[in-house]
C-alpha cells in the first residue's frame, strides 16, 4: 500500500501495440480521468485507427504459424514470468485500476491475485493437454494419436470490471494453446492493459503474437467480428454485444465457421429459506449485490427471502446498508467506489428513478456529498419486486431487488429463475440441507453457492461461467477452458505398411 504512492501522480499512455512500431497520432487521443474525481487525469490513449485493426490481424495471421510451432513448454514459460512481474508490479497496477477503473484497494489485490493464478492455471494445464499426443486404442498394426494445437488467430475482447484479471485470462490462454492474439480492452480501462501487455513482452512474448488494439467497438470490435482471418472471439461482456459479435461472424463469407468462447450477463438470484441464519444472510447479500459496486457478472441481483424471515433480514439490510461508507476507491475505510462513468450512473439512476415512483425503495445508503461530488457515484439501494420475472434487464451496479415468496411456491420461484434464461451465479441460504440440494440441483446455473456469498470464483477452485443468455462455456479458470481454443488432430498410422515395406526391400537384397 505505502508502494501505491509512487504510481498516485504518474501520467500514463497507452496507444495500439503492433508487431511494427505505431506512429504517434494526436488526432486519436483519448483524456483518461478517474472515475471518482472526474477533475483528475490519469494519462491518454491514442485509439487504434481501422486501419491498424486490419494490420493487426494480418500480422498475427503472419505469426500463427511459427507460433503454432513453438513448443508449449516455451509458451508457458513466458506465462510464468508474467506471473511474476505482475506480482512484482502489484503495487503499479493495483493502482492503476483503482485511479482508471475506480477500483476499491481490496478489489485490486483481488484482480492482480487473479491474473496471476490465471496465468499460472493455464502454464500448468497447457503442458498437461499439449505437450505430448494422446495415444489412442486401435487394432494391431495401427497406431492411432490425438493431438491439439492452436487455431490460429483469436480476438480477445475483454470488459472494464476485470481490467486486469479477465483481461490477461484470455489472452494468455489463447496464446498458450498456440494462437496469435489480437486484444482489444475496454474503452474505459485501456492504460492499465497497455501496462500488462508491456509486462507480458518483458516476460518474452513476441510482438507479433500477442497484440494490443485500444479503442472502441464500431471502429476496432467490428474489425475483428468480421475480418475472415480471425478465427475466433474470446468476448466477456454484455449478453447483447455478445450477439452482435455472433451474428458479425456469422455474416463472413469465405471465412472458417469460427470459435465464439462469451462469458455474458447474469440476473443472478438467492434463495434464502426461513431457517438460515439472518445476520450471515446480510453479511453474504451485502458482498454479493454491493462488493465492486455491483459491477460484477457475478453480482447479487434478485434476492427470494421466505415469508417468514423476510421482516428480519430486511431490517438487518438496512442497518447494514446505512453503514456502508461510499467514496474514494484508494481509501482503506470505504466500501463502495464509483461506477465506471456517467453513461452507466445514467442508466442506474433512471431505474433507480421507476422504481422509486413505483414506491418500491426499500433501504438505502447514503452518500456523502464531500466525497462523491466530482465522481460517477450511485448509493447502494435496495427495491422490493414482485419476481424476477418482472426484471426488464441486468442491472450492472450496487442496486438490489428482493422478493418474499411463500414456502409451498418454491418450485415457482425455480422455474421463474430458470424461466429468465440466464445462468450464471445463484445463491442458497439455509441450515436445512434437503432444502439447498433440492434447490441447487434444480436451478439451472453455471456456479451455485451454498451458505455463502456468490461473487470471486477463485482460479482453478470454482471455475467461472454461465449457461444460456449468460455464456457459451467453457469455463474461465477450468481443465477444460484451453480446449475451446485448440484445434484436434487425430493421427493414424498404418504401422503394418512400413512394415511390409522394409521386408519387401529386405527380401530384394
Ligand atoms: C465478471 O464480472 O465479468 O466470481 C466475471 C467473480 C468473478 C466474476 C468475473 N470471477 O466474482
Amino acid at each position: 500500500i505505502a508502494r501505491m504512492n509512487d504510481f498516485m501522480d504518474r501520467d500514463y499512455h497507452a496507444k495500439p501495440l503492433l508487431g511494427v512500431e505505431v506512429n504517434d497520432d494526436d488526432a486519436q487521443r483519448q483524456r483518461v480521468t478517474s472515475p471518482y474525481d472526474r477533475r483528475q487525469v490519469v494519462g491518454s490513449v491514442q485509439w487504434a485507427t481501422r486501419a491498424q485493426a486490419e494490420q493487426a490481424v494480418e500480422i498475427a495471421w503472419q505469426a500463427f504459424p511459427r507460433w503454432s510451432e513453438t513448443p508449449v513448454e516455451e509458451r508457458a514459460a513466458i506465462l510464468e514470468r508474467h506471473a511474476d512481474l505482475m506480482e512484482t508490479h502489484l503495487a503499479e497496477l493495483m493502482t492503476l485500476c483503482s485511479r482508471e477503473g475506480g477500483k476499491l484497494l481490496t478489489d485490486g489485490v483481488d484482480e492482480i491475485r487473479e491474473a496471476v493464478d490465471f496465468c499460472r492455471y493455464y502454464a500448468a494445464r497447457s503442458r498437461e493437454l499439449f505437450a505430448e499426443p494422446t495415444s489412442l486404442p486401435g487394432p494391431t498394426g495401427e497406431s492411432n494419436e490425438l493431438m491439439l494445437g492452436g487455431k490460429g488467430v483469436f480476438a480477445a475482447i475483454s470488459p472494464w470490471n476485470f481490467p486486469v484479471a479477465i483481461f490477461t485470462g484470455q489472452l494468455v490462454a489463447a496464446a498458450v494453446a498456440g494462437n496469435t492474439v489480437v486484444a482489444k480492452p475496454a474503452e474505459q480501462t485501456s492504460l492499465v492493459a497497455n501496462r500488462v501487455i508491456e509486462l507480458l513482452f518483458e516476460a518474452g512474448m513476441p510482438r507479433d503474437v500477442v497484440q494490443l488494439l485500444p479503442g472502441d467497438g464500431p471502429t476496432v470490435g467490428s474489425v475483428l467480428s468480421s475480418d475472415p482471418r480471425i478465427t475466433g472471439v474470446v468476448f466477456t461482456g454484455s449478453t447483447a454485444t455478445a450477439q452482435i459479435i455472433n451474428r458479425a461472424l456469422a455474416a463472413r463469407e469465405n471465412a472458417p465457421l469460427p470459435t465464439l468462447i462469451a462469458e455474458t450477463g447474469g440476473m443472478n438470484a438467492m434463495i434464502v429459506d426461513s431457517t438460515a441464519l439472518p445476520e450471515q444472510v446480510v453479511a453474504d447479500v451485502v458482498h454479493s449485490a454491493f462488493q465492486s459496486a455491483g459491477q460484477r457478472c457475478s453480482a447479487l441481483r434478485v434476492l427470494y427471502l421466505q415469508d417468514d424471515i423476510a421482516d428480519r433480514v430486511i431490517e438487518i439490510l438496512r442497518g447494514a446498508m446505512a453503514e456502508l461508507r461510499i467514496g474514494d476507491p484508494r481509501d482503506l475505510g470505504t466500501d463502495v467506489g464509483p461506477v465506471i462513468d456517467e453513461e452507466a450512473r445514467e442508466g442506474l439512476l433512471a431505474h433507480v428513478e421507476k422504481m422509486k415512483a413505483e414506491g418500491r425503495l426499500l433501504a438505502e445508503a447514503q452518500l456523502d456529498p464531500a466525497h462523491t461530488d466530482n465522481g460517477t457515484f450511485v448509493a447502494p439501494m435496495a427495491f422490493r419486486i414482485d419476481g424476477i420475472a418482472s426484471m426488464e434487464s441486468e442491472q450492472f451496479g450496487p442496486l438490489l431487488h428482493i422478493a418474499r415468496y411463500r414456502a409451498d411456491k418454491l418450485d415457482e420461484v425455480i422455474d421463474a429463475i430458470n424461466a429468465k434464461g440466464f445462468g450464471l451465479t445463484f445463491g442458497v441460504h439455509s441450515r436445512n440441507e434437503s432444502f439447498t440440494d433440492y434447490v441447487a440441483s434444480r436451478i439451472r446455473v453455471g456456479n451455485v453457492y451454498v451458505n455463502r456469498d456468490i461473487i470471486g470464483a477463485v482460479v482453478g477452485v470454482q471455475p467461472f461461467g454461465g449457461q444460456g443468455f449468460s455464456g457459451t462455456g467453457p469455463k474461465a479458470g477450468g481443465p477444460h477452458y484451453l480446449l475451446r481454443f485448440a484445434t484436434e488432430k487425430t493421427r493414424t498410422i498404418n504401422t503394418a505398411a512400413l512394415g511390409g515395406n522394409a521386408s519387401l526391400l529386405a527380401m530384394g537384397d
